[in-house]
Parts: C-alpha cells; structure tokens; sequence
C-alpha cells in the first residue's frame, strides 16, 4: 500500500524524505487512513476484515452529517508498541476508515455508485489486496460520471478513482526525536521548504481538549484516462501530521517514561472534518496557484 502511494503521491514522497533526513531515518506513523462506499458490503467492513484479522480492534464511531459519512477507528495489536524500527517497519500504525452514506445521496449519484460496485464483482472481498496493488476492483467510470460525483460530494467522486488507496499515512510528530516534534514547528519547517498545507479552518486543527493536533497537506493530483478516452486530472493522497500531548492524569510522569498510551488517543470529528477537505476543488486548486 505503501510503496503504491509514495509512487503516486511526490509531495508526500518528498516530504517523508525530507522529514527522513533531518530524523536521521527514524519517524513513525499515527495512523493510515482509507475511504469506502458505504453500500453492497463496499463500505468500512471491506477494508476494516484485513486487519481485524490482522489483531487489530474496533475503537470509536465519528459521524460527518454534513459530508454524508462515518468512519471508524481501530487500534493495533497492543503488543505492537514497540519503540524501533521506522515508518512500515516502526510500531503499528492506528487505521482510520470512513465510508460514504451512499443512501443519502441523490438517485444519480447511487445509480453511478452502484453500477460500479456491481461491476466489481466480488471486488470488496479484496479491497486490501487491491489497495496494496493500486488497482480498482470497478471498471473504468466515465469521466462525466466522475463530474456528476464531484457536483454532489468530492469524497465519492475521489474514491470512484482512487478506490481502496490510501488517502494518507499521518507522521506521528510526538514521536519524532528533533524539534520537529513540536507540530508548530513541523509544519513552519515543511512551508518555508515550500510545501503547501490545507487552510480549511486554519491550518492547525486542534482538538476541544487541546491535547490532538494535527495538520495536513493539500492533495497531489494526478492525470487519470476515463473509459471514454478523457484524461483529467484528478486528486489523488496527501500526507497528514498529529502530535497527541500527554494526558493530564501523566503529566508528571518523567519525560523518558512516557509511552504512546499515556498520550490523547482516538480522532476528533471537527477536526476530521475539515482534514478531509485535503482532497477538495477548493484546497487542491489553490495548491497548484
Ligand atoms: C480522512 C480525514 C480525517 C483524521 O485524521 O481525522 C482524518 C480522509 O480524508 O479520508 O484523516
Ligand atoms: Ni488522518
């Protein structure tokens, strides 16, 4: 799943090397995230069996009235928290997997996602497998069916061509060792090398409590051939970045002791929210200014 989306996704290639370099090749990921159609069996549990099977364990349920989802979080085998080892390799990663509520959406926009569902076989069978092999498990839309997608809702017109990729890998700045580990000063550090974050209610989301802080770059985009000969070019991953601060109830607990557990978990919806805009019209064209 990797190695598909650093081939896909430069900005978010250049800045792991970048982050890479200055860490002394140590860095590890928060979480991955991935996006579903909520319908057929296509929706959150297509991905979600792969690592339920895996060890991982279902945690909470966020709910996104306004963009028509829901996602849910899962944690990774407790035994994975091992300090070494960096990126893939590092401890295991949370997996966040939101799903469209495909219901609500206008009979045009349903018609479209179910025909390329149906098309897909038993494709949500193999949502990871296809995933790590950057394949579709759907025939090739039309791109005015893409457009039809994006009029309603971005999310499902970028999962109708990105299918099961990963939306982003998000680097755990708490765990960095340098002054990189102060979110602030990681993203002040990644625009002045010029790379552009996603705006959309300020650039630093943080979460009621204080204590979940993250930021996000703007998509890249990428070129894709529609089955009618048109190419386009569309969003494609970005790269996100959290540092979760330590609980209250530890906050004395000397600095070297300090392990992930003690530190806020879980997601924040505000904050997901406007994370998800990472892939809009809006933020992507405004990168490309
Ligand atoms: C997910 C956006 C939310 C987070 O960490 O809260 C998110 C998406 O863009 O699919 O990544
Ligand atoms: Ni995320």
């Amino acid at each position: 799943m990797q190695s598909v989306y650093l081939n896909r996704n430069p900005t978010a290639k250049a800045i792991l090397d970048l982050v890479h370099s200055v860490e002394n090749n140590s860095l590890c990921y928060d979480h991955l995230a991935f996006r579903t159609f909520g319908v057929n069996g296509y929706g959150i549990d297509s991905l979600a069996q792969f690592f339920l099977d895996y060890g991982y364990t279902q945690r909470d349920e966020l709910r996104f009235p306004g963009k028509k989802l829901r996602a849910l979080w899962f944690s990774p085998p407790s035994d994975s928290f091992s300090d070494d080892g960096s990126g893939m390799n590092g401890p295991l990663p949370r997996i966040f997997i939101s799903e469209l509520l495909v219901d609500q959406m206008s009979p045009q926009t349903q018609e479209i996602i179910r025909k390329y569902t149906e098309s897909s076989g038993n494709g949500q069978k193999y949502a990871a497998l296809a995933s790590s092999l950057g394949h579709l498990t759907w025939d090739t839309p039309l791109y005015s069916e893409f457009q039809q997608l994006a009029r309603e809702s971005e999310y499902a017109a970028w999962t109708l061509v990105n299918g099961h990729a990963l939306n982003h890998v998000t680097i755990s700045a708490h765990r960095l060792k340098t002054h990189l580990k102060d979110i602030k000063k990681l993203n002040r550090f990644l625009e002045e090398s010029g790379f552009r974050l996603n705006s959309e209610g300020g650039v630093l989301k943080v979460s009621p409590d204080g204590l979940l802080q993250q930021s996000s770059t703007v998509a890249d985009s990428i070129s894709f051939q529609f089955s009618d000969g048109i190419t386009e070019s569309v969003p494609c991953s970005y790269i996100e970045f959290a540092e979760r601060l330590v609980l209250p109830q530890y906050e004395n607990l000397p600095h070297t002791e300090i392990k992930e557990f003690h530190r806020r978990d879980g997601f924040e919806v505000a904050s997901a929210d406007k994370i998800f805009e990472s892939t809009s019209k809006e933020q992507v064209s405004r990168a490309g200014a």
